[in-house]
């Protein structure tokens, strides 16, 4: 243990924290990552493809197990279809485990195909509807046969102009095949391996629709998962809000309704902008994280990223790195003194307790419980001593140069 670990923990153990308690909880931490935030992403301007990026499924599953080997903390990787789509399922999930991963969320795509141009599950034409339910149902079914426990439900649904479809029949529609999803994903004969999948609902406030999102906020998600049965909760993406809205109160009431299901994590200055989770505003994400530890159990908690610019690998490593750090110091809080001082309704030492907690270099913290799961101390400067991200350029070939986007 270095030194800096030993003069933390005797500091912490002065003011009274139980350091081997907030060290099991951190090792505990299980942070999933997308498969899609190692692939090719971009804006609508352009798509800039890096040296060294994953060709398949499998080579993307390989970066989620660099993450991994690193950080210690990130061992469930999201799968999104097609996107990830292959013939045999059950043989994925195997691929998936012999890396020492687990699988996480199943990624339905409504969203990219020409016929959900005006919507998918909600799209006026029945047929179309259809569609986009069967891929829902298909995605329950690669859940089972992957290994999977739940299904993250996006949709892109939305109208742009005022007049453009019934707002209310939409609701209808969408609520109809949620509900016939909700019905088609229980367990499998009751066995342990292919359980009742949770079906996380996620909203956001706009963008690809610009007029009205057809699920566009945690209160509209909230109403709808009610409607469609108790596997059903909602998914906070922290990137799908209005400016200023306090993300950490929306976690507290949907957690003490049961119907917070799960996060995920980026970050943003202006809307969805997929950046490293923390890298603007760690005040806001130590904040959820705050709420997030005074709950029994943490919620499923993923990165929703898709980097552009900054190589990929190393940017869902740092986004783990400060979910791991977010959390350490929100279990630093001293909850005790905390509700001692609200209830004396001293304002000041209730929000200096959580600042000072927020202040506290937790690095050596983290570190050493990387260490101790057999993680590295310091994951970034050992992803790039490594020898990674060199080794996946030399096998993957180079695409420097090379970008996509408008009029390609
Ligand atoms: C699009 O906004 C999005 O980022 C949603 O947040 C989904 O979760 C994600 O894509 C994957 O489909
Ligand atoms: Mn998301």
């Amino acid at each position: 243990m270095s030194t800096d670990y030993e003069h933390l923990a005797a500091k912490l153990t002065d003011q009274g924290v139980d350091v081997a308690a907030v060290r099991a909880r951190l090792s505990e931490l299980v942070v999933e990552v997308p498969s899609w935030g190692f692939g090719d992403s971009g804006t609508r301007f352009a798509t800039f493809l890096q040296d060294g990026r994953p060709r398949t499924v499998l080579e993307r599953l390989d970066d989620a197990a660099e993450v991994q080997r690193l950080s210690g903390a990130s061992s469930r990787v999201a799968l999104h279809i097609p996107w990830d789509a292959v013939d045999d399922y059950a043989q994925l999930g195997r691929e998936i485990t012999d890396r020492g991963l687990t699988v996480g969320t199943i990624n339905p795509n409504l969203f990219q195909d020409v016929d959900y141009k005006l919507g998918s599950i909600t799209n006026p034409d029945a047929g179309i509807r259809r569609k986009a339910t069967d891929h829902l149902l298909e995605c329950g079914q690669i859940a089972h046969a992957t290994g999977s426990d739940a299904l993250s439900l996006w949709f892109a649904d939305g109208t742009n102009y005022v007049g453009q479809d019934d707002l209310l029949a939409r609701r209808h529609r969408m609520r109809e095949a949620l509900q016939e999803l909700h019905a088609a994903t229980g367990s499998i004969d009751g066995d342990p391996a292919h359980p009742a999948l949770a079906l996380l609902v996620e909203y956001k406030l706009y963008e690809p629709a610009f007029y009205a999102t057809d699920l566009a906020d945690w209160g509209s998600a909230a109403l709808l998962c009610r409607e469609i049965g108790e596997r059903a909760q909602v998914l906070v993406d922290l990137g799908h809000h209005a400016h200023g809205v306090n993300i950490e109160q929306i976690v507290a009431i949907l957690a003490s309704y049961g119907l917070l299901g799960g996060f995920h994590t980026n970050d943003r200055r202006y809307g969805d902008d997929d950046l490293i989770t923390g890298s603007v505003n760690p005040f806001a994400l130590f904040s959820i994280f705050t709420e997030l530890t005074a709950l029994p159990q943490l919620p499923r908690i993923s990165i929703d990223q898709g980097h552009n610019v900054e190589t990929k690998v190393e940017a869902i490593l740092r986004s783990v790195l400060n979910i791991q750090d977010s959390y350490a110091k929100a279990l630093l809080v001293d909850r005790a003194a905390l509700a001692e001082a609200q209830a004396a309704g001293d304002v000041n030492r209730a929000h200096g307790l959580l600042t000072d907690a927020f202040a506290t270099d937790v690095r050596p913290l983290t570190a050493s419980v990387r260490e101790a799961k057999g993680a590295a101390a310091d994951p970034v400067a050992a992803l790039r001593s490594g020898g990674y991200p060199q080794r996946i350029v030399d096998a993957r070939g180079r695409a420097a140069g090379v970008a996509g986007g408008w009029g390609r």
